[in-house]
Parts: structure tokens; sequence; C-alpha cells
């Protein structure tokens, strides 16, 4: 776990959607009705333990900070089992962090980790339906998702429970990092400071002045770069514990679907990921990467990895394939997205003793 979270005490939450500090209470909890309205629950009422939990597991509980934000409400789930693990994407807007997200959380409610031993629930059951009608079912039906709008922070994206095969339930929220507009708010850097795992997502569109991706480059009107420019600011804002950070990351080549005739990439997006979870298998993927961004990107694309103490590298596909006119004209289908996760999910022990370390072999 990252040693960076203490300053969050024992009981102490951060609010996912206005980042500040909240403390469960059971004095200001409410529930949803029919309408979508928020009205005041009285927990008094139910003195049926079976009751009272079931009441509890749909109830919210409003936000204190009422500081020139609106009133929200955070699902008593997300309060009530310990510290959140909280997971970033990170990346400059058009890299794929919402539809890479969104096939992640998909492969995870359609039990793709229950065969390395982690099972999930929803934080809030009608909030997660909200989630997949709005997103998961939309790119089952070949639907680009649209754009989101970046606010100036952490934008928070979902959250699901996740039982580790230690038993322990904790819930886990995924948010959105855009970087261009990020804004040095204290919000945003005690987000930071509490951070668990960064995914940092690299879109080869932007990285590899491969040629065979001009024609997708030009339908898009990008350029190659070197470097993006939400990894830079990330990167320069955090803590660092000596020379590294402390943080469990991943580097992700997305948009992978684009490489799928490049060797390497080819051999790796036509495997399967199988459990149970493989170190080795995640070290060569890692190097396979790590060796082909050091041949066809700007060396500060690999600055994740050479910043952090703990980080795998994949290749992933969120779509398998590229959009025409906001359509996927074969469908969508995911390739590798679970990768990234999984090995986050090992460094921060939710799958057990199988933490990986830094890829030995890889870089330097
Ligand atoms: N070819 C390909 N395109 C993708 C993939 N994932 C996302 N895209 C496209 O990349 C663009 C930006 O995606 P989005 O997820 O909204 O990026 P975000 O701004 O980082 O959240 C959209 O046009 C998507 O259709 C992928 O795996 N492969
Ligand atoms: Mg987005
Ligand atoms: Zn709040």
């Amino acid at each position: 776990m990252s040693g960076t979270s203490a300053q969050l005490e024992p009981g102490q939450v951060m609010c996912p959607y206005c980042l500040e500090i909240v403390v469960y209470d059971e004095r200001a909890l409410y529930v949803r009705n029919e309408k979508m309205q928020y009205e005041r629950l009285h927990l008094a009422k139910h003195t049926n333990p079976l009751r009272r939990a079931d009441v509890l597991r749909g109830a919210f509980q409003l936000c204190g900070n009422t500081d020139g934000v609106t009133a929200h409400y955070i699902p008593v789930p997300y309060l009530t089992h310990g510290r959140p693990l909280t997971v970033a994407m990170v990346g400059t807007s058009g890299t794929g962090k919402s539809h890479l997200l969104t096939q992640m959380v998909a492969e995870i409610t359609d039990g793709g980790l229950e065969p390395y031993g982690v099972r999930w629930q929803s934080v809030n059951p009608a909030d997660h339906s909200e989630f997949i009608r709005d997103r998961v079912a939309v790119l089952r039906e070949g639907k680009q998702l649209e754009s989101t709008e970046q606010t100036p922070f952490a934008d928070f994206v979902e959250a699901l429970l996740l039982t580790g095969t230690d038993g322990h339930v904790r819930p886990v929220a995924f948010f959105d990092l855009g970087g261009e507009d990020l804004v040095r708010t204290d919000a945003l850097l005690r987000f930071l400071l509490g951070v668990d795992a960064l995914v940092f997502v690299v879109d080869p569109l932007l990285a590899c002045a491969l040629p065979q991706l001009d024609e997708a480059r030009d339908q898009y009107r990008l350029v190659v770069s070197r470097s993006d420019p939400a990894f830079e600011t990330v990167l320069d804002r955090l803590p660092r514990s000596g020379a590294y950070l402390d943080v469990a990351t991943a580097l992700v080549v997305g948009k992978a679907d684009l490489l799928r005739f490049e060797p390497p990439v080819d051999r790796w997006l036509s495997r399967p990921t199988t459990a149970p979870f493989d170190p080795r298998r995640m070290r060569e993927e890692s190097r396979d990467v790590y060796a082909f961004l050091r041949h066809h990107a700007a060396p500060a694309w690999l600055r994740p990895f050479d910043s952090a103490l703990r980080c795998s590298l994949h290749f992933a596909s969120a779509t398998g394939g590229q959009p025409t006119n906001g359509y996927f004209p074969h469908g969508v289908r995911s390739r590798r997205v679970l990768g990234p996760l999984l090995s986050i999910l090992a460094m921060c022990g939710v799958l057990g003793d199988s933490a990986p370390q830094r890829p030995s072999g890889v870089g330097r």
C-alpha cells in the first residue's frame, strides 16, 4: 500500500465527488425515492438488523461540504468499508481513458476477476445500473462514448466493492485525471497524496511515429508529440519517497488494435489474459512494451516507468478497432484490458501475496 496516505485519519474518507474529507455519520443519511429525490433516513425506525443492513446498503450520506458545490450524496457502503483504494487514469483528453475504464469495469462486472479469487458488488445498485446503461451498454451496441467534459480536478467515474483473496471487502474508486486543465488546487494535491494507483494511458497516435498510424492521426487531426502534458503534471506534483514514486503504477499502450500488425503487439493482443495472475508473464509483457516505446516513442513517454518504484507496462485495446462516424462497424471487443487492472490490484495486495515488484530486466 502506498505510504503517502497517512494524512487521512482512521475513519476519514475522501469524498469522491468534491475530494473533501468525510466521516460516516448516521445522522446525515438519506434514501432516494422513485422520483430520484433524496429523503431523510430515520435509522431508528429499523430495528430488525437484516432490514437495517439492507436499508444501509442502498442509503447515502449527504456530504458536509457545501462550499461552492451543489449538495451531493455518497453511497453508505463507500464510507463503511475502510479506506477506499483510489485508482486514477492519467492521460490527455482523447487518449482513450473513458473507453478503457468502461471496459475494465465491464470485465469486472462480467465476473472477469473471479478466476483470480476476487468478487465484486456495486457500491450503490441504482448508480451502478446507470453506469452500465450509459456506458457499457452503449459500447456493446457499437457506439462510441461521448467525450467527457473535464473538470479542473480529478473526476470520479465509478466505484465498486471488491472482495480480495483474503476475504477483505474494500471500495475501489476510479478517477479520471485529464491533465491539461489540472489546476493546482488543495483538493487536487490532497487527491494525489492519497492516490493508491495510477494508470498512465499512452495514445500510440500521439506517441508513436509509425507511418501506418498517419491515416488515423489525420482523422483526429493529431500530431506526434514528445510527451503527454497530463503525465508531466501528475509526475511533477506527486510526492516522492526518496528517488521514486511509491504508488502502484501501470503504463498502458492503449488503442493497441491500431498496432495489431506490429510485432510484438500482435503476439500480446492475441493472447487471452488467464488466471492465476502470473508475475512472470507480466514482466515479459513489460519488457516488450518498454522496448517498443523505446524504439517508437520519445523518451518522456516512459517517464512514469522511470519515476515509479513499481510499474508494469501493458498493451491493451478497449474497442478492438477504429470508430467511423461515432460507430464501431465491426462491434466492440476489448483486448487485454484486465492486465493493467490485475497488476495494480496485485501491487495493492488485493490478489494476495503475488505482489509484483519493479520488473527486473526492464529498462535500466
Ligand atoms: N482504435 C481505437 N480507438 C479508441 C480506443 N479507445 C478509445 N478510442 C477512441 O479514442 C477517442 C477518445 O476516447 P475517450 O475514451 O473518450 O478518451 P478520453 O478523453 O481519454 O476519455 C474516441 O474517438 C474513441 O473512439 C481503442 O481501444 N482503439
Ligand atoms: Mg474521458
Ligand atoms: Zn463531497
